[in-house]
């Protein structure tokens, strides 16, 4: 009898003390596999493990599964392709991608370029453009593809022998200024009828395709488009998968059970300086990972040359030292040679050596790796594309820089790889059989076979069959007809003697667009677990927050009007606390336009700081995308937002968002400015299709809000207008913004009743803009001196004006700065720079020096500037307001 704590141990460590034994049961295993099949024998073994467990068998978790591939060769499905002319195809492919990278370097070395990516992961691509991925055409809605962004050569280089790109634009690899370039990287506002997704900020392709899977399964149970068919295949490297974004999502896609979703990792075993897991096993490691987190894992490993010497594996050696080698030792395999293989890898046991001894050191060397094999990476791709109920990862063991020899093969340098020299190019040419002779090859030509030969005949015939080409950006959904402003009316009237915030304004006009019988249904409400602070709970049970299988409780609060109701139509999407996944479902939802041909309108509301500063590479992407819809910055602003404190107060968002060429920013006063600027967005995004998109920061503080001021949309729109206008000129000019508006108005007061000065008060709606627009003008001054020179908005609405002007935002002092260049005569600007900290928005304003007094002593420091006003009266006024003239600093308090 073996004692338990033996036994445990022996388990942990695999040892095997009794061979024969062992023989018998994987005897009856085999039997059973051969005569019932492998369900039935998955079900024994499962039996056996609960079984032992309930026994108290301590059976360690492993996620892991052998490192070998998923799928035998016996149940491979097989291609119907002709593998010998794909192969010539994806050589000519292989050498043209190569060709445009060491070409655009012998131009300039400025202009950089990547080879040893796409040498990697050329199969992988060539796989799905002849049989997986469908183009959108009358039968099928498409795919959507996602390029890791360093293999844009290779994808360049199959458009040219598709016929899409000239060898012009091939030349013209990284030379966009002049117009006909090719971008380095998938870039869609640079190349907007090709690229769709941009990839390459590592971690972003990853979980963008998550959430576009899933805003596919939405628009799908809305029926709103049928995606029953299609798939999201995204392509990454396996030193992306380090990033927190590529893996942050991948339990959400298992949950949801995104069986239209479809990774690909190029697991060559090198990110940039050297191995990814060089004492590790990368694929090891990213199965486990997955598998936790719910998804089909498909291991493409080895390639075809290796099956004959793992049947013969019977004893398991073989497996043993695949196991035991470690990535930094496979890659160096990879960058030696055949000999060295036998010696190192094989020469381990000699058994092994004994397995291989007739074969030569070229035929070690050819044993090749499974994400090389097209054999074993169709059997994958079709496994995943028949697989339901789960998203599939793909790792796909590859050798980075493979076909490039001594210039890179295997190399830690060869990721910035750009060059290669005659002998290497030789080299490169034999080995992919590339008909170019000596005499030609320093020249790198380019290679397309003519147009009439079965290698191009049969490469369009499989784009054909498959719908088309691709990547192909689409830009041809019908735009929508926007309703008449009226459609807000109830913010245009004002609120009367009510006090509400620009938040609850937001919500209200967001449910009349929900309601409007034209655009009700492509509203997408999104929210990262804040509704409740933005008083959009009255939205759940009325529009029901999307779930893919319903709700299957019922809610604690079932009985109540607003209650928590959850639906496979539901139209909001809630996405927990995770601003990352829901800035990537308004992405989706931003660019269905394109991906869907439907134009679908989302509002995603976050909580004030974590928006621009805790996703802004996503909100970059989404701008090269072209996403349109609206980003909200909810309770915003650094002292509106009072309480909250140092890491919630945002005062640079506008300084974030004014960074992004074609976001649109606005920080409102009041519900009838948000109404105009929303009415405005939808009609330049969804009507005139404009390539924008929204920013706009609503606030959580109550007051009335007033009607709509005559005349003054054109101004809110331009991003200022004049609020109240003295009838003689007034001594000074005060701009205020968001609700320090309020501020300013009070200011004005004072101004008159403490020291009879009079003032103008204007509204400033985006300082952003107005800058914009400046510098517009001002450029145009430049380059046509001799016209007549035009004058900026600011200018002209301040020229005819009298007296300093001072300018107040809840925003650094930067934002309202940047019209600086536009004023006519003495700026004074306050703002809110500094950390923020918790406190009354009295006490707030006061210490970041934006309240009515400090609004009040800044402009009556600036008439005292301009000699004016006595010095004395500013002194007057710091005393009176009972202003510590030594009061720290509150920048670096
Ligand atoms: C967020 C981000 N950080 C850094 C880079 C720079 N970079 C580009 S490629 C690369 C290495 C990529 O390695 P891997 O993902 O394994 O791809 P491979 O080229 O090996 O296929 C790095 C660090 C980037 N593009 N994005
Ligand atoms: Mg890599």
């Amino acid at each position: 009898m073996v004692a338990k704590s033996d036994f445990v141990h022996r388990v942990v460590n695999h040892a095997d003390v009794d061979p024969e034994e062992t023989g018998e049961w994987l005897d009856a295993l085999e039997a059973v596999i051969e005569t019932e099949g492998i369900e039935r024998a998955h079900y024994l073994i499962q039996r056996l493990l609960n079984k032992a467990r309930r026994s108290g068998v301590n059976i360690p978790y492993s996620a892991n599964t052998a490192y070998i591939n998923t799928i035998p060769p016996q149940t491979q499905t097989k291609s119907p392709g002709d593998a010998g002319l794909e192969h010539r195809i994806r050589s000519y492919i292989r050498w043209n991608a190569i060709a445009m990278v060491v070409r655009a370097n012998r131009i300039s070395p400025e202009y950089g370029g990547h080879i040893a990516s796409f040498a990697s992961s050329a199969t992988l691509y060539d796989v799905g453009f002849n049989h997986f991925f469908h183009a959108p055409n009358k039968e099928h809605g498409g795919d959507l593809v996602l390029i890791q962004g360093h293999s844009a050569p290779g994808i360049y280089a199959r458009a040219f022998m598709e016929g899409r790109l000239t060898e012009d634009q091939l030349l013209k690899f990284r030379q966009e200024v002049g117009g006909n370039g090719l971008s380095s990287y998938p870039h869609p506002w640079l190349m907007p009828n090709f690229w769709q997704f941009p990839t390459v900020s590592m971690g972003l392709g990853p979980i963008m395709a998550i959430y576009q899977a899933r805003f596919m399964k939405y628009l799908h149970d809305r029926k709103i488009a049928n995606t029953d068919r299609r798939k999201v295949w995204a392509f990454m490297g396996d030193g992306e998968m380090d990033e927190p974004e590529s893996k942050g999502a991948i339990s959400m896609a298992g949950r949801e059970k995104l069986d239209n979703l479809i990774f690909v990792v190029n697991c060559n075993l090198q990110r940039l300086d050297g191995p990814v897991r060089g004492s590790g096993k990368i694929i090891q490691e990213l199965e486990a990972d997955f598998r936790g987190a719910g998804w089909n894992v498909i291991k493409v490993v080895w390639g075809s040359y290796w099956d004959p010497l793992l049947a013969k594996d019977t004893q398991g050696l073989l497996l043993k030292r695949m196991e035991e080698a470690v990535d930094g030792e496979f890659q160096n395999y990879k960058a030696k040679d055949g000999a060295y293989t036998r010696k190192h890898f094989f020469g381990k046991y000699p058994e092994l050596l004994e397995m291989v001894a007739h074969m030569s050191d070229q035929d070690i060397w050819r044993l090749n790796r499974g994400g090389h094999d097209p054999h074993k990476v169709y059997a994958a791709y079709a496994a995943a594309v028949a697989h339901t109920g789960q998203p599939t990862i793909i790792l796909a063991k590859t050798i980075k820089g493979y076909g490039m020899g001594s210039a890179g093969e295997g190399l830690n340098s060869t990721h910035q790889q750009k060059k290669m020299d005659v002998e290497e190019l030789k080299a490169f040419r034999n080995r992919f059989n590339i008909p170019i002779s000596d005499a030609d090859i320093d020249e790198l030509p380019f290679y397309k076979p003519p147009d009439e030969s079965p290698e191009l005949v049969y490469l369009n015939q499989r784009r054909k069959a498959l719908g088309g080409y691709l990547p192909t950006r689409r830009m041809d959904a019908p735009l929508l007809q926007i309703p008449d402003l009226s459609v807000f009316d109830s913010a245009l009237k004002g609120s009367g003697n009510r006090e509400i915030s620009t938040t609850m304004a937001f919500v209200r006009m967001l449910s009349e667009l929900l309601r409007d019988k034209k655009l009700g249904n492509y509203i997408v409400p999104i929210v990262p677990d804040e509704a409740r602070t933005f008083g959009m709970e009255g939205l759940f049970r009325q529009y029901g927050i999307y779930s893919s299988v319903g709700q299957l409780y019922e809610p604690e609060d079932a009985g109540q009007i607003m209650y928590y109701r959850e639906d496979k139509s539901g139209q909001i999407l809630e996405e927990g606390i995770n601003e990352a996944g829901a800035l990537c479902s308004w992405i989706a939802a931003g660019s269905a336009f394109s991906n869907h041909d439907t134009q679908m309108i989302p509002f995603f509301i976050f909580y004030s700081m974590f928006g621009f500063q805790r996703v802004g590479d996503l909100i970059w992407a989404a701008a090269d995308m072209q996403a349109r819809g609206f980003l909200l910055g909810g309770t915003a602003g650094r002292t509106t937002l009072a309480g909250e404190g140092l890491q919630h107060q945002d005062g640079q968002s506008h300084l974030l968002s004014s960074t992004i060429p074609n976001c649109v920013s606005y920080d409102p006063a009041f519900a009838c400015e948000l109404a105009v600027i929303i009415h405005d967005g939808l009609r330049r995004m969804y009507q005139e299709g404009e390539r924008i998109f929204y920013y706009i920061s609503v606030m959580n503080e109550n007051y009335s809000q007033p009607a709509l001021p005559p005349k003054s949309e054109r101004g809110i729109l331009k991003g200022m207008y004049r609020l109240k206008k003295n009838k003689k000129k007034a001594d000074v000019q005060l701009l205020g913004s968001g609700t320090i508006l309020r501020e300013v108005i009070a200011a004005a007061e004072l101004l008159t009743t403490d020291f009879n000065i009079s003032a103008d008060i204007w509204s400033v709606t985006s300082f952003s803009e107005l800058r914009r627009e400046g510098m517009e003008k001002e450029r145009w001054n430049t380059l046509h001196p001799n016209a007549k020179q035009k004058t900026s908005y600011v200018h002209q609405c301040l020229i005819n004006t009298n007296g300093p002007i001072i300018a107040a935002s809840d925003y650094m002092k930067i934002v309202a700065d940047q019209i600086r260049f536009m004023i006519p005569r003495t700026y004074t600007v306050l703002g809110t720079d500094g950390f923020g900290r918790s406190d009354s928005r009295k006490e707030l304003r006061r210490f970041f020096e934006v309240d009515r007094y400090f609004v009040v002593v800044s402009a009556l420091k600036a008439l005292a500037d301009d000699g004016k006003t006595p010095v004395a009266t500013v002194n007057e006024a710091i005393s009176r307001y009972k202003i510590d003239p030594e009061r720290p600093n509150p920048e670096t308090a």
